[in-house]
């Protein structure tokens, strides 16, 4: 079949993206366009593309209560966006609750319509109305906000029917419930999936919660969503919430479903999952598990380059006790400065690595954001303070591209962590600065007293 006769079947086409983090480090000297300009891309694909409509899967705001400026940047691009003389050529037969799409309403021209459930960065406040920002944009006519319960002991869930010619889409939605909460009420079946009309009807289920991830010793097997807990009648979930973006589909080996993971559009943390190419999925449904599914890699990007170092390997593999040295000071001089020599080299690779990746990709963004971990275990903590001054206008995170870690498995650490005496807040303080596993005795009785000081 060639490319035009394809585009003549009626298809339902889709855009889903998730966790666009509007507003994130708004305020920023270098960065603050960032999640705002990735979230323009999204709408510029969709155009494009001539979706019927746009999917998010929550976060689509970083803050719960975004800022005045931050809300104004967003309406003034939803607007240029949304409204417009485009006739949707769908039906939509059911909306649940009290909230009518924006394109039903007959004094509106909407183009491109937006549905959108909440994360937990943008869920309904518990204190005062439950109103979202989401709501606030959905009264205003911007998107179309749903999967929002008022009662968390019991859910119902219904279906949004489109119906296109033939083609025939069933959209459930649960926004974000805080996860040990949604897994008991999964648990205890009071969950309830109200099924299509008729079994023709693509089901697609998008949610923003924790994603099981496989049994792991001490893995919060409670805090996150398995998939065979979600209803096998569906036939596409989209799971938001997870930075990390998936450029394939998952097929589920037993539910029989497939399983979308977008990704968030914005790196909100400098790790390993968020350096991967951020997506956008299109999708083309012709009817219920025949669809066309498209990767579409967003470029309006600030590349993030993420490298973890050892640092045993970085100063001399082949003198494991190099560390002794360090107790005398002029020795410790010495190998900090190789420490810091052989961490500005890397540094410098990596900016190379980026300076070609900008020569060829016209939209990503300049400076990069670059993060160096090195592991440090066995050695006394060290001082690299000139490091981050020479990295100054080379970086978009001045000030904050060397973290220094250390392991903490020995047993001592692990009983030490467990000394209920600790408070979680002190603990973790203290954690960032020093490694439990090089307590002598005489400093955890310094620190018992601190302790004592402390509460
Ligand atoms: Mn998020």
């Amino acid at each position: 079949m060639t490319q035009s006769q394809k585009s003549q079947r009626p298809a339902f086409r889709i855009l889903i993206a998730t966790d666009n983090h509007i507003g994130f480090k708004e305020d920023h000297h270098i960065r603050g366009d960032d999640s705002f300009d990735a979230f323009e891309e999204i709408l510029q694909v969709a155009k494009r593309n001539k979706v019927d409509f746009i999917l998010l899967g929550g976060d689509l705001f970083h803050e719960l209560t975004p800022s005045q400026n931050c809300l104004y940047r967003s309406i003034r691009m939803l607007q240029k966006y949304v409204f417009g003389g485009g006739d949707l050529s769908y039906e939509t037969k059911t909306l649940a609750g009290p909230y009518p799409a924006n394109y039903l309403n007959e004094n509106l021209n909407i183009d491109l319509p937006i549905f959108v459930i909440h994360g937990n960065h943008d869920y309904p406040m518990n204190a005062g109305d439950n109103i979202s920002t989401l709501d606030l944009l959905h009264a205003s006519k911007l998107i179309n906000y749903f999967g929002k319960f008022n009662n968390l002991d019991e859910l119902t869930v219904e279906p949004i029917l489109f119906e296109k010619g033939p083609v025939k889409v069933a959209l459930y939605g649960i926004g974000h419930i805080k996860d040990t909460r949604l897994h008991y009420l999964f648990e205890k079946k009071k969950v309830h999936f109200v099924p299509p009309p008729a079994e023709d009807y693509m089901c697609i289920l998008i949610i923003h919660q924790n994603r099981f991830k496989g049994i792991r010793p001490g893995a919060p097997y409670k805090n996150c969503i398995h998939p065979t807990m979600l209803p096998n009648f569906m036939d596409l979930i989209i799971w938001g919430n997870e930075h990390e973006s998936a450029e394939a589909l998952v097929e589920d080996p037993v539910q029989n479903f497939y399983i979308y993971q977008p990704g968030s559009s914005i790196a909100t943390s400098l790790n390993q999952a968020e350096a991967l190419q951020k997506h956008a999925g299109f999708f083309e449904i012709t009817e219920k598990k025949n669809f066309r599914f498209v990767s579409i890699a967003l470029r309006n990007q600030r590349p993030l380059y993420v490298k973890n170092l050892e640092l045993d390997q970085l100063i001399d593999n082949k003198k494991p006790n190099a560390f002794q040295k360090m107790k005398g000071d002029d020795d410790r001089e010495t190998i900090e400065r190789r420490v810091e020599d052989k961490i500005e080299e890397e540094f410098n690779k990596i900016l190379e690595e980026h300076e070609n990746n900008i020569a060829t990709q016209k939209r990503l963004k300049n400076p990069p954001l670059i993060r160096l971990k090195v592991e440090y275990s066995g050695f006394d903590i060290i001082r690299v303070k000139q490091l981050e001054l020479k990295f100054m206008g080379k970086v978009a995170n001045e000030g904050d591209v060397v973290k220094f870690w250390r392991k903490t498995t020995s047993k001592k650490a692990i009983d030490y962590r467990k000394n209920k005496k600790l408070g979680e807040d002190f603990e973790d303080a203290l954690r960032q600065k020093i490694s439990f596993e090089t307590l002598t005795s005489e400093t955890n009785d310094v620190l018992k007293g601190l302790v004592k000081f402390w509460f």
